[in-house]
């Protein structure tokens, strides 16, 4: 067993070329000449194989990756025989012909005329493929051509590559269609130059690799030839190894159009020619997205859990403003909390149709108990604040009102049959919600001590997922702040979250008279899809009555 690093081996004169597919792992086993990347350029892309049969121990390019002959692209561990004298075995690009060869068709016309007329277009220098497929018309006879301007797309089975014009022109004949079977040197196109043979030193940097070394034209020259010749060098391949199958049937120039407007191509279906991938096929399926027809694998997978088949959000991008113009700035990196808090936010704001309904609380009485409560437990050291008895008055009006205890699963409602209670707590690094568990099951004075630990524990940043998962239902109090109302986010998967803020003594009408009274202002903020106007309203009322007087929650 020997370990051997497969490098890129010749691939012309592309200078560095983006991985764009792996199609190795490690602790696959290969056979020798088997594809184990991809490679594009804008012109061709192609498939590197391994110049040996072993096992993939490590891939050490990624995506993106820019590489060019001689880049170590996997370490293979190999019982070949010859792997061991080859360490950086680079699969062979042997098979591309010599300069000589290749520059066959090429030479003819030596000395380019600088002169525009006909120019004879001719399939370059395009290594060892033989008879490779015309799959794609890029241009049609009229067309007025640039230099380099792809004029059709062949393919192999491990690569496909765009051929070039050598020249500027108007397209006079094309001499293919699409099924023709092309090799070096066919007569493929006539121009009629519009622009001397100006068009050859761009011709000799031309996209080659298993592309095209340039192409012999009338008014091309023979230096063109020459220096395309070594460029063809197209990466090894053997046309007897069967296609991956794992790369959309593409051309690069589609690929890349592709990517431009973010367009899945494994979700595309062809009409091209053997279900090949068009430009048009990108666009209409651009326009189908577009337009609310079609829904891409991502937008699925970003669906609420309702289901549905929704578009993305075509929202305007966000404002880009340069602050400093205006004043003095200072920047700060968002806090972990922060970040992670925002996008669940974010989620919840927009998946889930929310209301929040308003009410007031009578709770002059439960305050008069409170102080006494704060009073004689004053040796104690616990502290009963209003949010303690608000919890013990929610989970009498959740078992009253149990969707509102529910979580929405599909098309089905999970009810639970436990009362853990979140609670918002404001802390330096930002919004944590700590959770009551089995509130049902503890009194004020129990949740006003566990409150009173995990708010601190909250402050010290000490919370651990166990403290902050499970809730069934949250409260978000800015009692001890102030405000009047506000609209809390829902903590989904739950249903409704009540959102509480500071009392006030109020005059309230009893029948005879204004009497002062100490109002609790409420915000329920519900989830429509499961709960109704109706039940929201009913829910803040019997909340409202506990909260008036206790005793209820006994009857
Ligand atoms: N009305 C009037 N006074 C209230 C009140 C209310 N609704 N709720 C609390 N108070 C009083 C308390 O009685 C206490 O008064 P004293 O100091 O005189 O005893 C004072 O306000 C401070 O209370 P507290 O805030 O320390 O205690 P709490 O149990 O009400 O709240 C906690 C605890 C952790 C929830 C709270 O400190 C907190 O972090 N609140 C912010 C929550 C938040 O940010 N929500 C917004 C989420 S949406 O962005």
């Amino acid at each position: 067993m020997a370990l051997i690093q497969i490098q890129v081996p010749d691939i012309g004169d592309f200078d560095e070329v983006g991985v764009i597919e792996l199609l190795v792992k490690p602790g696959d086993t290969v056979a020798a000449e088997q594809s184990l990347i991809t490679v594009e350029s804008d012109k061709a892309s192609m498939e590197i194989p391994s110049s040996h049969a072993g096992v993939v121990k490590a891939v050490t390019v990624k995506l993106g990756d820019k590489v060019k002959q001689g880049s170590v692209i996997v370490e293979l561990e190999s019982a070949d025989a010859a792997a061991s004298e080859s360490k950086a075995a680079p699969a062979p690009a042997a098979q591309a012909p010599a300069a000589t060869q290749t520059a066959a068709p090429a030479a003819a016309p030596a000395a380019a005329p600088a002169a525009a007329g006909p120019i004879e277009v001719r399939v370059p220098d395009i290594g060892d493929f033989k008879d490779v497929a015309v799959i794609e018309l890029l241009v049609k006879v009229g067309d007025t051509i640039r230099v380099e301007q792809s004029l059709f797309t062949v393919e192999s089975d491990k690569a496909s590559m765009e051929i070039p014009s050598p020249a500027a022109g108007v397209l006079k004949q094309l001499k293919v269609q699409i099924g023709d079977k092309v090799n070096i040197g066919d007569l493929v196109a006539m121009l009629e130059g519009t622009a001397p043979a100006a068009a050859a030193p761009a011709t000799a940097t031309a996209p080659a690799s298993a592309a095209p070394a340039p192409v012999t034209a009338a008014a091309a020259a023979a230096p063109v030839a020459a220096a395309a010749a070594p460029a063809q060098a197209a990466p090894a391949h053997n046309p007897t190894v069967a296609p991956t199958g794992q790369l959309p049937h593409a051309s690069p120039s589609v690929r890349k159009f592709a990517r431009e407007l973010g367009v899945p191509l494994a979700e595309l279906k062809g009409t091209g020619l053997k279900g090949r991938i068009t430009a048009e096929d990108v666009q209409s399926f651009t326009r189908a997205v577009m337009s609310g027809a079609v829904q891409t694998q991502a937008q699925a997978a970003k669906a609420p859990a309702g289901g549905g088949t929704g578009v993305g959000l075509d929202l305007l991008p966000w404002p880009k403003v340069d602050f400093a113009k205006f004043g003095p700035i200072e920047r700060k990196e968002l806090g972990r909390i922060k970040k992670i808090s925002g996008a669940n936010l974010l989620r919840n704001a927009i998946v889930i149709p929310a209301v929040t309904n308003h009410d007031d609380a009578d709770i002059t009485d439960l305050e008069a108990f409170r102080v006494s409560t704060n009073k004689e437990n004053e040796k104690s050291g616990v502290k009963v604040t209003m949010l303690a008895f608000l919890i013990k008055a929610c989970v009498a009006a959740l078992k009253k009102f149990p969707e509102f205890n529910s979580s929405l699963d599909g098309d089905a409602l999970v009810y639970k049959q436990y009362w853990h209670i979140g609670f918002a707590a404001d802390t330096p690094n930002g919004l944590v919600v700590p959770v009551i568990k089995d509130a049902d099951k503890k009194g004020v004075l129990q949740i006003s001590q566990e409150m009173g630990e995990l708010a601190k524990k909250a402050r010290d940043g000490k919370l651990g997922p166990a403290d902050m998962s499970g809730a069934t239902f949250t409260i978000s109090s800015l009692g001890g702040i102030g405000g009047r109302y506000f609209t809390p986010i829902i903590n989904a998967p739950e249903v409704a979250i009540l959102g509480v803020c500071r009392s006030n003594i109020e005059p309230v009408w009893d029948g005879k008279q204004f009497a002062p009274r100490l109002m609790l202002p409420l915000s329920l903020t519900w989830d429509h899809r499961v709960i109704d106007g109706a039940a929201a309203a009913r829910f803040n009322a019997y909340l409202g009555q506990i909260l008036a007087d206790f005793r209820r929650v006994l009857l």
